[in-house]
């Protein structure tokens, strides 16, 4: 009786850890430009970093990142790379303006969701 209760127990709690893990989508851990930083100058490219791989679905864009500047004008290329849950854009530098930089992105991690987010960073020089 009791190594059956044992026995319930630890499937009630791996089934609830299962439950847990499935409901909680990828987070945005980390990113260059940060998040509300001030720099001096764009960087090349624009680097997010998720807490889990992101898919990758041949060359179809399921990752996008869209970078507006203070003019609301696109820098961000379209360019990307997915490396494990890190993902990469190519930024437009030439005719840098300085002011607030908006990132918004669109994800898919391996569990299928899909997550979206903002953040902005200012450039100073
Ligand atoms: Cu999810």
């Amino acid at each position: 009786m009791q190594q059956r209760n044992i026995f319930l127990t630890v499937l009630l709690g791996s089934l609830s850890l299962g439950v847990t893990t499935a409901s909680a989508h990828t987070v945005l851990i980390s990113s260059n430009p940060a998040k509300n930083s001030v720099i001096k100058a764009l960087p090349v490219n624009i680097v997010l970093t998720f807490a889990d791989p992101l898919l990758t679905l041949g060359k179809s864009a399921v990752n996008r990142i869209v970078v507006t500047d203070s003019t609301n004008t696109v820098i961000s290329t379209n360019k990307y790379l997915v490396k494990g849950g890190v993902l990469t854009d190519a930024l437009n530098t030439a005719g840098t303006k300085a002011g607030r930089y908006l990132v918004k992105y669109r994800v898919s991690a391996e569990d299928g969701h899909v997550v979206t987010g903002s953040f902005s960073f200012k450039v100073k020089p």
